[in-house]
């Protein structure tokens, strides 16, 4: 397995090597290197936008279908109370079923007048009055995946353009009842029509990773799922994070893999799991988007999508998504470049049981020979090291430890 993964990583990086083109000559053969692939040029959709990976909220893992205007404005009251938007969540992301189920004599979505009675528009107004964003969910298909509201595919032009007079500031578009043409197509489609609109516009494609869309989506959109949806169990985050680990080399600022939102808080985990699902989900790069009910979140819940140290790892600039380096029975270690030449390190025990990891500084990256400091990300404080070139946690079952590595000059 470990020769496997070894195997994989290698080969990916070599892939990524000979992707390089400004950057080859600076280039260290070592197993992670400081610097995005920027050798796919970008597009279309250039923004400005989700430079750093989208921080936010969306509806669906814990309200599906079950969604009105109050609880969208007590949320985004409860994200500002609660201090998570000071720490960047800033997205209030609307998911399915908030349309009629048809469209005006004009042929314009409008929004579901029995739970959104004031509309979007006003929805926006109150969201923005907050500091916040609002996203907004629409379909490359005929209709939504709930069946319960029109799909765009054929009035993307129209559909952006009300986005855009509402203020809308996020589209996530899903791929549900499409007429089986390219989803390259329909996709695209979509991102012409958002730079038509005119709003600096976040554009996140829902297209479940059915048609590799790390080697495409990112020339026309921002973010783009790599997988199913996500579900409450240790079974799929742990499913999900191998599946987005191999599209890593695809991802910088402005493009990000998305393994799904968070389930952080939606009661299915136990505590040391939720935090192995955000640790991981924050080294990869993947957009944080809170899936639980803010508003009755507990402290427990709070404490791990409120880990400042943890968020800054997502959020820093260098944007290189962190990868799987090690993995044998069940312990693994994870790892990736920050800027100014620290590396974050995961050790994470998906075994049944408590154990030891250990990692030495040539696998991630750093010579043997250079001091470093190690911060505790969860624990907050800093490691006391008894050799210079590797560290052993003991690790619990299901858990993990996460760490950054920082060189100290001289
Ligand atoms: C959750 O995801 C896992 C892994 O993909 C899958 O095996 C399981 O069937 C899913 N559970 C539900 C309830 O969808
Ligand atoms: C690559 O990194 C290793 C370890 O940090 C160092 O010993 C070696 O000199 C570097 N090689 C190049 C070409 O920079
Ligand atoms: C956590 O930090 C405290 C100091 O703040 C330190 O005494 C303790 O050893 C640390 N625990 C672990 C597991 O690193
Ligand atoms: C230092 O050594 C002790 C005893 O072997 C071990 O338990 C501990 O994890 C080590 N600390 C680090 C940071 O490697
Ligand atoms: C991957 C790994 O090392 N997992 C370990 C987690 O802890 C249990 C209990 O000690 C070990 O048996 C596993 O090997």
């Amino acid at each position: 397995m470990a020769f496997t993964m070894n195997f994989l990583f290698v080969a990916l990086f070599s892939l990524w090597l000979a992707h390089q083109v400004t950057e080859a000559s600076s280039v260290n053969t070592t197993r992670i290197s400081h610097g995005p692939d920027r050798a796919h040029t970008r597009f279309l959709l250039s923004n400005g936008v989700a430079r750093t990976p989208p921080m936010g909220w969306n509806s669906w893992n814990h309200f599906h279908c079950d969604i009105d205007e109050k609880t969208v404005k007590s949320t985004a009251d409860a994200i500002v109370s609660t201090g998570l938007a000071a720490l960047g969540y800033k997205y209030v992301n609307l998911d399915d079923c908030w349309a009629e189920g048809e469209r005006d004599n004009k042929g314009n979505l409008r929004a579901k007048a029995s739970t959104f009675p004031s509309g979007i528009k006003a929805l926006a107004d109150y969201v923005h009055s907050k500091g916040l964003k609002l996203g907004i969910y629409a379909d490359a298909g005929k209709q939504t995946c709930s069946n319960k509201m029109p799909g765009s595919l054929g009035h993307e032009y129209q559909d952006a353009r009300t986005f855009a007079e509402w203020g809308i500031d996020y589209l996530k578009y899903d791929n549900c009842y499409n007429d089986g043409s390219k989803p390259q197509t329909r996709y695209a489609a979509m991102s012409r029509a958002l730079i038509n609109a005119g709003r600096p516009i976040l554009y996140s494609l829902c297209e479940w990773g059915q048609e590799d869309p790390a080697k495409w989506a990112g020339s026309y959109g921002h973010t783009w799922r790599t997988t199913g949806d996500i579900n409450d169990t240790w079974a799929s985050i742990t499913s999900i994070a191998d599946s987005n680990n191999l599209w890593g080399r695809y991802a910088g600022p402005g493009r990000w893999n998305d393994p799904d939102m968070l389930e952080v808080g939606n009661g299915g985990m136990s505590i040391e799991e939720y935090r192995s699902h955000f640790s991981i989900w924050a080294l990869m790069k993947a957009p944080l988007l809170i899936g639980c009910d803010v508003r009755s979140a507990s402290k427990r819940t709070l404490s791990i999508l409120g880990n400042k140290e943890v968020i800054n790892v997502n959020q820093d600039p260098l944007g290189v998504q962190g990868r799987k380096i090690r993995s044998k029975g069940g312990l693994e270690v994870w790892a990736g470049p920050l800027s100014g030449k620290r590396v974050v390190v995961v050790l994470w025990n998906r075994s049944q049981t408590r154990a030891l990891i250990s990692v030495g500084w040539r696998e991630i990256g750093l010579s043997p020979s250079s001091t470093v400091t190690v911060r505790d990300l969860w624990n907050h404080s800093f490691v006391s090291m008894n050799k210079s070139y590797r560290m052993t946690a003991n690790v619990a079952a299901h858990a993990c430890k996460m760490y950054i590595m920082t060189p100290v000059r001289g």
